[in-house]
């Protein structure tokens, strides 16, 4: 039997290990160890404060999972306002320099006098909040409000495990801590996705998600929808000493446990404002969350003290705007697209207009459950969004605005039941949310689909195998099946219009090259349904050949991990088509080949390595690096730790290269990761 003092010690113990990975896995995204360990002890705790109820406090890893709903959220006077930040509308790098020329005027600097010190970061869309810490623990969470009074959410932000509970380190007495919280790109298209196909509501946007999450009386509801958070500034402290500098505030409150994002610099004068502007601009898309522009403020607080604020804004910072994502225009039709699996997507032909940096002509409309939800019909002023690399969409209607005599629409109708493309009959399953064509390969429109997913970046990696040629190819009838675009040669791709001889061969080539790939690809590439690039990792690793995988039944398929019987089912189905036997067969008499043994090379230089990327590399992107690194055997995590090997350090590497210099990790620039690589 353990005395009290020896349970709450394990009690003690187990919170500061459970606190330390969920550290690991949501801030940092490196976890070090594997999620059934992490269960384990969690259960473990609960048990234990199970049964010792008067051990259980606030801070402890189990109370994040909601609690009885509120009647209503009271209102919290901050102590501290909370400003708001002047917006420069002026969306060129114009807005930099103009925010440089009145700073410098406010403070009476002469065209003499050396530059201003600002830092850069990106403004976040989501919903503000204020984080109040006494004596290190999370007493209070209010959102801002009018910034003078804020609602108390304390109870939905607990659920954020991004957020400590408890700070790190030596605890000031009082710490408020403001940022931003927000949904994720991934997080909200998941959500989406899986609310799409049980037919319920969607969510407009990423900033709405999170704003509904955290403004829910019942926060077992906020629980469930992850939200993510940034801090970016402070409220009011005791006790604490604050930095000197923005940047160095930022850097303190990383070390408190907050996540603070890397994407951030400090740089004398407006220019490294307007490189920072346009590097961000550039990314914007490939971001995993939605920035509605960049923030730029006078880096020395006592600069910010001098300048002051008035009505609500400060003078010393200033948020520089990029393009909206969501726009307002007219739906002129609705069009129907057969996708790879035959799905048929209901397409809103736009009135084009510009939108998340783009002009969008087109936008999905999901499916009849979705047009029916949003009473979508053509006519309507229609809210468009785009954001990140995924398809525009229209997320909503104007009601006022519809035109007098609209219909409600119905595709199934709108097609007379049949394909559009290849006049098969077209059906909707009970339980599905999407009509399909029935035709499978015999409808062009899937074949086409096929092959381009097939010949995808991230499936065989065919360079210049486009939407255009392979329309041509298909209504050329060159190609029937997968196994038919390793038969073309190059007199008769010339032979095709706007084809030159030099980019013939270059397809050729390209076709050439592919061959050699990875298991894991391959079988991604082969485009069965629910089986996605990880899904295709987990069963090139566990069967480790082709043979493996076409031998296994649905229940040694859903022995691999993550798979379960839908996706056993999907891929059972796949491979009982004798006609999909006969195109694998074809691919690999066709040269298609790669290592056995799960794709993951013995003697890869970075086996067992963590990598971190940070700034903008010269010649690759982002996940060129990381294929490159993955296939070495390395593993590429978020940020820097002591457990980091490299950091692979290109143009504005900010935050993180510091952090590498502080822990002594080795830095490498980008020729030195590609010569690692050629050993
Ligand atoms: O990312 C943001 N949305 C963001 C918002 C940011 N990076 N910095 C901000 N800084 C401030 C001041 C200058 C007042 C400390 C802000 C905001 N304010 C802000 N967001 C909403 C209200 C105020």
């Amino acid at each position: 039997m353990q005395s009290p003092e020896q349970t709450a010690q394990q009690i003690a113990a187990l919170r500061q290990l459970i606190r330390q990975y969920d550290h690991e896995y949501y801030v940092l995204d490196m976890p070090s160890v594997p999620d059934s360990e992490y269960d384990r002890l969690f259960r473990e705790l609960q048990a234990l404060e199970q049964a010792h109820p008067e051990l259980v406090t606030s801070d402890s890893p189990t109370q994040r999972v909601g609690g009885t709903p509120l009647p209503e959220l009271e209102a919290v006077r901050h102590r501290v306002p909370m400003l708001s930040i002047e917006t420069e509308t002026d969306i060129t790098p114009e807005g930099a320099r103009a925010f440089d020329a009145r700073t410098r005027k406010k403070l009476g600097l002469s065209d003499n006098d050396p530059p201003v010190e600002y830092a850069a970061e990106l403004k976040f869309d989501g919903l503000a909040i204020s984080l109040r810490y006494e004596n290190g623990l999370l007493v209070q969470a209010a959102t801002r409000g009018d910034g003078e009074v804020g609602e108390d959410v304390t109870q939905n932000i607990r659920t954020i495990r991004q957020i400590p509970l408890r700070l790190e380190g030596p605890t000031p007495e009082v710490l408020e801590v403001r940022g931003e919280v927000y949904m994720s790109r991934p997080d909200f298209e998941r959500y989406n996705a899986r609310q799409r196909a049980q037919g319920k509501p969607t969510l407009v946007n990423p900033r709405n998600g999170a704003a509904g999450a955290v403004r829910q009386l019942d926060s077992r509801l906020t629980a469930q929808r992850l939200l993510s958070f940034f801090t970016y500034g402070l409220g009011e402290t005791k006790g604490w000493e604050v930095p000197a500098r923005h940047s160095e505030l930022l850097d303190a409150l990383q070390c408190f446990g907050f996540p603070v994002c890397a994407e951030r610099i400090v740089g004398l004068g407006p220019e490294p404002l307007v490189q920072f502007h346009r590097n961000v601009a550039a990314k914007r898309d490939s971001l995993p969350y939605d920035i509605d522009g960049v923030v730029y403020k006078v880096n020395l607080l006592a600069l910010q003290r001098e300048l002051g604020f008035r009505s609500r804004e400060p003078h010393w910072a200033v948020a520089h705007k990029f393009p909206a994502q969501e726009a307002l225009t007219e739906l002129l039709a609705i069009d129907v697209q057969v996708g790879r699996t035959g799905a048929i997507t209901p397409v809103a032909r736009l009135k084009p207009v510009f939108v998340g940096g783009v002009t969008v002509t087109n936008a999905t409309l999901h499916n009849q459950d979705e047009i029916d939800r949003k009473d979508v019909r053509v006519g309507d002023t229609v809210s468009v969004r785009r954001a990140g690399d995924v398809i525009p969409e229209v997320v909503g209607v104007v009601k006022d605005r519809r035109p007098p005599g609209s219909v409600p629409y119905n595709l199934l109708e709108a097609i007379g039941h049949h394909c559009p493309v290849c006049g098969s009959h077209v059906i909707r399953q009970e339980d599905e949310s999407v009509a399909r064509c029935t035709g499978g390969l015999f409808c062009s429109a899937q074949r086409k689909q096929a092959i381009l997913h097939f010949a995808s970046r991230r499936a065989m990696d065919i360079e210049g195998l486009g939407e255009k040629l392979v329309d041509q190819l298909v209504d050329a009838e060159l190609v029937h099946t997968l196994a038919d675009i390793y038969k073309l040669d190059s007199q008769t791709l010339a032979g095709l219009e706007r084809m030159a001889e030099k980019s013939a061969q270059n397809i050729i080539d390209a076709l050439q090259k592919s061959k050699k790939t990875t298991l894991a690809r391959f079988i991604y590439a082969l485009g069965i349904r629910n089986v996605g690039e990880a899904t295709a990792k987990d069963l090139a690793k566990y069967f480790g050949s082709l043979q493996g995988l076409l031998e296994a039944d649905a229940e040694k398929l859903q022995q691999v991990p993550d798979v379960g019987p839908v996706v056993a089912d999907s891929i059972v189905q796949f491979l009982g088509e004798a006609h999909n036997r006969e195109v694998i067969n074809a691919l690999i008499a066709a040269g298609i080949h790669w290592e056995d043994g799960a794709g993951t090379p013995a003697d890869g230089v970075f086996n067992g390595k963590t990598l971190v990327l940070t700034g903008t590399l010269p010649n690759m992107s982002r996940d060129e690096a990381k294929a490159l690194i993955e296939e070495a055997g390395g593993k590429v995590a978020g940020s820097v730790s002591r457990k980091t090997d490299y950091v692979v350090a290109g143009a504005e590497a900010g935050s993180k290269l510091e952090k590498a210099r502080e822990l002594g990790v080795t830095i490498i620039d980008e020729a030195a990761l590609l010569e690692l690589l050629s050993n």
